[in-house]
């Protein structure tokens, strides 16, 4: 079988100020080392790498309602999206982009640039959490915690105007998206999520419906018939702390690397996957071995977006050795 992709594009998004923890911003260099390059060109896929985007980090940057860091996120989250759209323009149509963080604030400006680009795509968000705290509802003040309050239409009358962020306009509707693996929702994000009836599988739906059925459904909610661009953004912290503890806040019981990655192969055979968030790896936390293991899991969940099978592949250029 050809695989579906042409071409894979990477670019790394090293922030760390979405959250507390050092370290994390080492996550696109650690992914990058991990044997990533190897499948890709196992396959015959094309590699485009284009590097690291430059993180900024603006001085001085008081917290404004709560929010830590608002000048640098807002800066940061339009300089992903514009990388995001040029890479996208870029690339042809049967390419998958993947965007390596750095925390999840990273999804600030990846969702917006990916959201210019195709107006009608759809976002699986895989998490132990859900994101979407305001700078209000946060009890953290961190932005990883909050980017989908920027981005998601109906949550605007609950987001006190920041005029750093005035470009950053909202690009996506509650009912465009389905969360996987949540199991630590804050207060506010309950209250949010059940106003607005949105589609979220927890860990408690994962083990009433299984994995199977929690993507079937996730998928049929919000893209029918598979018609629309899917946006997937993956939190490492969704995948149970024994396969990645390296990261900056994981909840026990969680997703296993086997749930992971049917989710992944899933979602990969719509032939509707556009764009991928790897975030949140921190490759700094935990020992080395823990380390590895966690950035081998975020190595195995990329591949499998992009079409590497637990089955085995039969590379595009193969030729079956035959006797003399
Ligand atoms: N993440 N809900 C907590 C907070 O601080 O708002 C945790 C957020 C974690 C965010 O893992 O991307
Ligand atoms: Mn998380
Ligand atoms: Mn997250």
């Amino acid at each position: 079988r050809e695989p579906l992709y042409k071409q894979v594009g990477i670019i790394g998004f090293p922030t760390n100020l979405g959250q507390p923890n050092s370290g994390v911003q080492m996550g696109p260099r650690a992914i990058r080392r991990s044997g990533l390059f190897e499948s890709i060109e196992a396959m015959g896929i094309e590699l485009v790498d284009y590097g690291d985007m430059r993180v900024t980090e603006v001085f001085p940057d008081p917290p404004k309602f709560g929010l830590r860091h608002p000048r640098t996120h807002a800066e940061n989250a339009m300089n992903i999206s514009q990388s995001l759209q040029v890479a996208l323009n870029h690339q042809g149509k049967e390419n998958i982009l993947f965007c390596i963080g750095g925390d999840h604030s990273v999804s600030l400006g990846t969702v917006h640039g990916h959201a210019q680009v195709n107006k009608d795509m759809v976002l699986l968000w895989i998490d132990a959490h859900a994101d979407c705290n305001t700078c209000l509802t946060s009890g953290s003040g961190n932005v990883h915690g909050m980017p989908l309050s920027f981005l998601i239409n109906e949550l605007q009358e609950f987001v006190p105007r920041m005029e750093e962020f005035d470009e950053l306009r909202p690009c996506i509707s509650f009912k465009d998206i389905a969360f996987i693996g949540l199991r630590d929702i804050d207060p506010g994000e309950r209250y949010l999520l059940e106003k607005f009836g949105v589609t979220y599988y927890g860990m408690q739906e994962v083990d009433h419906l299984g994995i199977q059925e929690v993507v079937r459904r996730s998928l049929q909610e919000v893209n029918p018939g598979f018609k629309r661009p899917i946006h997937l953004s993956f939190d490492i912290d969704s995948l149970d702390p024994g396969f990645a503890k390296c990261t900056g806040t994981p909840v026990p019981a969680g997703l296993t690397l086997r749930e992971g990655l049917y989710i992944a192969e899933e979602v990969h055979r719509t032939g509707c996957l556009k764009v991928v968030d790897l975030v949140e790896v921190n490759p700094d936390l935990g020992d080395p071995a823990q380390s590895e293991v966690t950035v081998n899991a975020a190595k195995e969940v990329i591949r499998a977006c992009f079409g590497w099978q637990r089955a085995g592949i039969v590379p595009s250029n193969y030729q079956i050795p035959m006797p003399a």
